[in-house]
């Protein structure tokens, strides 16, 4: 039975169950459970703080767990990242009073800084020749400034929003989190057979994000030129119609290129266009 440490609650909790059932792996979402183990996988999750769950995996209470890599590098323990999840994604900033001047790194030089992230900062810090007193703060870091207690902080920003209602700037990104599958040292073999599991899982699924499955209707001239524009994963499927000189053509395509690939495929005659989701890519 492998034993999977994901957040009880907060930010990475809903994308994390979600992920399972994403993967055909069912867990039960319920908040107030300790453990639940899965009706239809050998795996148990255990709901704890994000605090905890490097070290849970580290000690090997948890095989595997999900957690953001700020908390994995913060708490310096040894896992290993076996996946980056594609969600959770965040940065760990500097920032300071947007009042302030702001000349570069060394303006932090006596100053006081407000953080719950000190072992990064303290690297930051020595790899950049700064001397500053790091104030250890648990929560709201972001009303230390104002509330006197720091000259700046060092905390998590993703969409800048707090950093502006609370009249700070960013000045510095110093570290590029986003939640990650970590596994801890003791893995059995049966547990790493599962893992794998899971990873092919988890990588068909990553496949698939952001494609779009693309059907159209081509008059078979075309065809030619539509496999330049539709590079698929080895080449488009081309199948004949009833239609005398028409195919039906279906490919993959990225979903940052479909209008364009769109306008190109109409250029060329095809027609009747279908855009459908695709849910897993095994390749
Ligand atoms: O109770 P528990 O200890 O489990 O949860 P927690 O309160 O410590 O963590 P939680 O749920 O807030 O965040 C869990 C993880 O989500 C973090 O460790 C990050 O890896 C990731 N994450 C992604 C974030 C954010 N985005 C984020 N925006 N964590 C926190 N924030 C906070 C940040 O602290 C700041 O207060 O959101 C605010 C900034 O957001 P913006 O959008 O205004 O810039
Ligand atoms: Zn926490």
């Amino acid at each position: 039975m492998l034993r999977v440490a994901i957040q009880s609650k907060g930010r990475l909790n809903e994308e994390s169950t979600a992920l399972f059932q994403e993967i055909g792996i069912s867990v039960d979402d319920s908040k107030r459970k300790f453990l639940s183990q899965s009706a239809n996988f050998p795996l148990e999750v255990l709901y704890m703080r994000d605090d905890d769950i490097p070290q849970v995996v580290a000690s090997g209470t948890a095989s595997l767990g999900i957690v953001g890599l700020n908390e994995v590098e913060e708490k310096g323990v040894d896992v290993e990242i076996v996946e980056r999840l594609g969600f959770g994604g965040c940065r760990i900033s500097l920032a300071i009073p947007k009042a302030e001047e702001y000349d570069g790194p060394q303006y932090f030089n006596g100053k006081r800084i407000a953080t719950s992230y000190p072992n990064i900062l303290r690297k930051y810090l020595a790899e950049n020749g700064i001397d500053a007193k790091i104030e250890i703060i648990t929560g709201s870091v972001e009303i230390a400034p104002a509330a006197g207690i720091a000259d700046a902080i060092f905390d998590i920003v993703s969409s800048g929003g707090t950093l502006v209602s609370n009249g700070l700037k960013e000045v510095e990104k110093v570290f590029w989190s986003e939640a990650v599958l970590i596994a801890g040292p003791g893995l059995t073999d049966e547990d790493r057979k599962l893992l794998e599991e899971i990873q092919f899982r988890l990588d068909s699924v990553k496949v698939s994000r952001g494609k779009k499955y693309l059907l159209m209707n081509l008059p078979q001239a075309s065809v030619e030129e539509a496999v330049k524009i539709l590079p698929a994963m080895r080449s488009p499927t081309v199948m004949p119609l009833a239609a005398e000189g028409w195919c039906s053509m279906h490919s993959v395509v990225d979903e940052a290129d479909l209008w364009d690939k769109i306008r190109q495929l109409k250029a060329i005659g095809a027609e009747g266009i279908l855009v459908l989701n695709v849910d897993k890519i095994i390749p």
